[in-house]
């Protein structure tokens, strides 16, 4: 009777030293579960429209890019043709998407336009970042 009594015991000292255990690792690991969001803003190829390397009919009035995460604010955004000249006349955060910025274009012309992006992600920090697309002649 006494010896599955003390190895009764023995297994339930066992079962609390394991289970303080998996709590320490928990308190432990949590902060870097909690980081993993915040990550994910983090998209050095965002998605666009126009997308990376499209050829287009015209430049859009609207060319958009959408991160992988929230972003706090837009820092910059150009939109260049070969010339240099820059198109983008209004950068800001689409209103129903953080992850989103809109940029307004306008006096449109034919060729190779790049997108030179500048964000700052939900969480602080600046990221940089370009495409490149075409408007047929
Ligand atoms: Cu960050």
């Amino acid at each position: 009777m006494s010896p599955p009594m003390r190895s009764r015991q023995g297994r339930s000292t066992g079962g609390l030293r394991r289970r303080a255990l998996l709590i320490g690792a928990a308190v432990v690991l949590a902060p870097v579960f909690i980081m993993v969001p915040g990550a994910t803003a983090h998209s050095s190829a965002p998605a666009s429209s126009p997308a990376p390397n499209a050829v287009v009919a015209a430049l859009p009035r609207t060319v958009s890019i959408t991160f992988g995460g929230r972003l706090m604010r837009v820092v910059s955004v150009q939109v260049v043709d070969r010339k240099g000249v820059n198109h983008a006349i209004s950068a800001r955060l689409d209103p129903r998407n953080a992850a989103r910025v809109l940029v307004g274009t306008n006096r449109p012309v034919a060729g190779r336009y790049s997108v030179r992006w500048k964000v700052m992600a939900e969480d602080g920090h600046v990221q940089t970042g370009s495409f490149a697309f075409r408007v047929r002649p």
